[in-house]
């Protein structure tokens, strides 16, 4: 590290040792972090007025893997990438599985796509047509088998399906259907594969959703079998409602399967983590400091970049990850407890807000040099000529998704 930056860190460690922090065990817990990248991250996307391309960006699920491979050795802890099939659907899952481990990377969470077709107009899994289903339950199952050959063994779901009208169809039926259609894709995982079951309150279905909220995945999870698990995306709630309880109580259910990071102002706004609310993103983290130990938890980021180079904000992503994550690890878990049990409320309160008030930057830029990674990671790629290398070769690229 530089002269100024060690002696940053230096200093933070002075202090930190005084509050009875040892920082070498917060780094070994920063440098077990991962995060994983998702690929429809890196390409164009857009809002349903606009996508505005970006030159570079890639043409193909093996320049996706590429791209986040720059995130991962500038950060070094991104090694695994999450697809979306059919976004990412190749001929041979196992050239894409050999690819990213060319890379050091893994091919991570793989996600179904099931709203993007003419049939899924009422619907995937929940549809009132019994083909539509079965159409829906083989892509299911098509995904289960794609997640076997690249080498996951996760298969995150997420669904449109709901209703835009009151009367528009039954709650409960359409529940049994989703239920059935799951459990025969349960059914077909290999026993070490989980489920990820993704909840969203409304859109692009505007009455109801049939995978609303936590409670409702949890419920379908709990039928559906143990290694069915909810997953939290930070953008699928309402305003207001304390995402950190939630968290806590999957936790306690032992359900929490995985999140989707990133950040919303109003919906489902997919923008950088920790961008518009990091202190919620705080309060998070210090639910799962504890759990986590004991807890398998996947971290992912869920983000679809509008305006901004996708590279450098997936890069931002995860060091604000990593900062939150350090924060949450400076909590003085004893003094917390003494004041909660002393019914010391500001004192509880202060506890969490001296943590979140420490500027961990020096610290955490230690760890990522520390991981071979870089202390100044979006400086580091600005000036790695990465992004003028794919702009020469690749052109204006591809849409990501619906981009
Ligand atoms: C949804 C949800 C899913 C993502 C799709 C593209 O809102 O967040 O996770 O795969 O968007
Ligand atoms: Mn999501
Ligand atoms: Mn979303």
């Amino acid at each position: 590290m530089e002269r100024t930056s060690t002696r940053a860190y230096d200093i933070l460690v002075e202090s930190l040792a005084v509050r009875g922090v040892d920082a070498g065990a917060v780094e070994e817990r920063l440098r077990s972090q991962r995060i994983e990248t998702p690929s429809w991250g890196y390409g164009n996307s857009g809002t349903r007025f606009k996508v505005f391309p970006q030159p570079g960006v890639p043409r193909d699920p093996f320049e996706k893997l590429a791209d986040a491979s720059q995130v991962h050795r500038l950060t070094g802890i991104c090694p695994s990438v999450a697809v979306h099939i059919p976004w990412d659907r190749v001929d041979d899952y196992g050239e894409l599985r050999e690819y990213a481990n060319s890379l050091g990377m893994k091919v991570g969470a793989v996600n179904p796509n099931l709203f993007q077709e003419e049939e899924y107009r009422l619907g995937s899994v929940c549809n009132p047509d019994e083909g539509i289903r079965r159409k829906a339950t083989g892509h299911l199952l098509e995904c289960v088998e794609v997640a076997k050959e690249v080498g996951s063994n996760i298969l995150s779901l997420w669904f449109a399906d709901g209703t835009n009208y009151p009367g528009q169809d039954s709650f409960a039926e359409r529940r049994h259907r989703m239920l059935d259609c799951l459990s025969e894709a349960y059914g077909a995982m290999p026993r070490d594969m989980r489920m990820l079951l993704e909840y969203k309150f409304y859109e692009p279905a505007f009455y109801h959703t049939d995978l609303s909220d936590w409670g409702t995945a949890l419920t379908m999870c709990q039928k559906l079998g143990e290694r069915a698990e909810v997953l939290v995306d930070l953008g699928h709630h309402a305003q207001g409602v304390n995402v950190e309880h939630i968290v806590a109580l999957l936790l306690d259910e032992g359900r929490l399967g995985g999140f989707h990071f990133n950040n919303r102002k109003y919906g489902d706004d997919d923008l950088i983590v920790g961008s518009i609310n990091p202190f919620e993103l705080f309060l998070i983290y210090v639910e799962l400091v504890e759990a986590e130990e004991s807890t398998r938890i996947d971290y992912m980021i869920d983000q679809a970049h509008n305006i901004e180079p996708k590279i450098e904000a997936m890069i931002l992503s995860v060091t604000n990850l990593q900062e939150a994550y350090a924060k949450a690890l400076l909590v003085d878990q004893a003094a917390l407890d003494e004041a909660r049990h002393s019914g010391d409320v500001l004192g509880a309160h202060r506890t969490l807000l001296d943590a979140y008030a420490t500027d961990v930057r020096p610290l955490c830029a230690k760890v990522r040099e520390d991981l071979g990674a870089s202390a100044d990671p979006v400086s580091a790629f600005r000036e790695s000529g990465y992004l003028e290398k794919v702009v020469n070769e690749r052109g204006e690229g591809v849409g990501a998704g619906w981009g």
